[in-house]
């Protein structure tokens, strides 16, 4: 096996990961990042996030030599996996991070360098914003997205298939071998174009596809049809595939990337226009339930309320754009507010009248709206029993629940 000289930049929750696969698997490498505060962090053995398997990943890899720092390296292939956020009003990528990390390498590296984008980026962005940097010199780009899943993170970077799009083949082939020093999976070379826009697709499909549950859902309820029983019936066919309705769509990827085809192609983007609005949709449909559920029990101390879980998903700690912040916030332009909240994984106060242990948020509540469903609440979940439970992920095998 060759071994290469990486400099990742960006130690998130996907570069650190990243770079420890590639460390652990025989390469040599080198993790940028500029919160020194982070790789501070990571030179005294701490991690900022929760993951199962990367402690072990970073033992090992600690071992086999990686070294953290807030500079950049001089190295044969950098790895860029910084965050690409954007615009919440335009919705358009931002891709500042990426332009300042490739930017930042330019000024380092040696000719015939190769540089990977992983951060996912809208289609066009490498042409547009990337190209004009590295003109002048001798540089490969890539685009090699990733695919792995928050939660699963370790397990999916051996596993997955993943896609390489290059501008040379010869580089193409070099960074899948590169890659396949960890990732057991089949690695697809292709060129950047044609990377760029796979990676939204495939969040933009996922999207259209929970929208589609979730579309369902208010459908039955005002036909007084049960859409779980509907979906698994539905689902015994063999092409039918229909995904979980929810209280909406978080994280940093599929609520994020589809609005990148919207904000370039508007008028042909309408299917994944309707979905995102669909989606974005499903807090208030909570808030509306639940004032259904207040009215039919006779309660109107809205402080009686209380919702189960911040974070965007299932025993993560990332709260982005997650759909109780989307419904807190919804709460508040209509001047409404004083309800509870409590999640078990995010220990730091971020809105009001935030709880920090299940007990007590229990006991001060006669409504419990789940809106994630964490390990935690499905183990301790004859705690509810007493409880008015509207269940929104239908995960808790209880005797009477609310549903969407
Ligand atoms: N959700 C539902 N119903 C479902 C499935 C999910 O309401 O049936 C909700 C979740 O609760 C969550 C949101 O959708 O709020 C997104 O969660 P997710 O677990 O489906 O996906 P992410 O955002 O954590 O990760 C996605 C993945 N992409 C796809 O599955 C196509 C992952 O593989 C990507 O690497 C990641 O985006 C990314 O970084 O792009």
């Amino acid at each position: 096996m060759s071994m290469e000289k990486v400099n990742v930049i960006g130690l998130g929750y996907i570069g650190l990961p990243t770079a420890l696969s590639l460390s652990v698997s025989g390469n040599e490498i080198i993790g940028t990042d500029y919160n020194s505060k982070l790789v501070n962090n990571l030179q005294n053995g701490t991690i900022d996030f929760v993951e199962e398997g990367i402690k072990e990943l970073y033992n090992k890899a600690v071992e086999n030599g990686i070294i953290f720092t807030t500079e950049y390296q001089k190295a044969d292939i950098y790895l860029v996996a910084v965050p690409t956020p954007y615009e919440k009003s335009d919705k358009k990528v931002d891709p500042t991070y990426v332009v300042n990390a490739v930017s930042s390498i330019v000024s380092v590296c040696d000719e015939n360098a190769i540089i990977i984008i992983e951060s996912t980026i809208s289609p066009g962005t490498i042409d547009r914003y990337i190209r004009p940097i590295v003109a002048n010199k001798k540089i490969n780009l890539v685009h090699a997205p990733e695919r792995i899943i928050p939660g699963k993170i370790v397990e999916e970077l051996k596993s997955n298939s993943r896609t390489i799009g290059a501008d040379d083949v010869g580089v193409a082939e070099r960074i899948k071998k590169l890659y396949s020093s960890f990732c057991q999976g089949n690695i697809v070379t292709t060129d950047i174009r044609t990377a760029e826009m796979t990676k939204v697709v495939e969040n933009t499909y996922r999207d259209i596809n929970i929208a589609f549950a979730n579309e369902l859902t208010k459908i039955c309820r005002q036909a007084n049809l049960d859409v779980y029983e509907i979906i698994r019936i539905a689902n015994m066919h063999p092409r039918v595939n229909i995904l979980n309705p929810g209280p909406g769509v978080g994280g940093h990827c599929i609520s994020v990337d589809p609005w990148f085809l919207v904000g370039d192609y508007p008028g042909l983007a309408n299917i994944i226009l309707a979905a995102r609005k669909i989606n974005d949709s499903m807090p208030e449909f909570v808030l509306e339930r639940t004032y259904e559920i207040m009215k039919e029990n006779h309660i109107d101390d809205i402080s009686r309320v209380g919702f189960y879980g911040l974070t965007y998903k299932e025993n993560v700690d990332d709260t982005r754009e997650s759909p109780t912040l989307q419904l807190l916030e919804s709460m508040k332009k209509h001047l409404g507010g004083g309800v509870k909240v409590y999640d078990p994984y995010v220990k730091q106060d971020i809105i009001d009248n935030q709880f920090h242990e299940l007990s007590g948020f229990l006991e001060k509540v006669d409504i419990v709206v789940i809106m994630v469903g964490h390990d935690e609440i499905k183990k301790n979940k004859e705690k509810l029993k007493e409880k008015i439970v509207f269940d929104t992920r239908n995960c808790l095998n209880l005797e009477k629940l609310y549903h969407l």
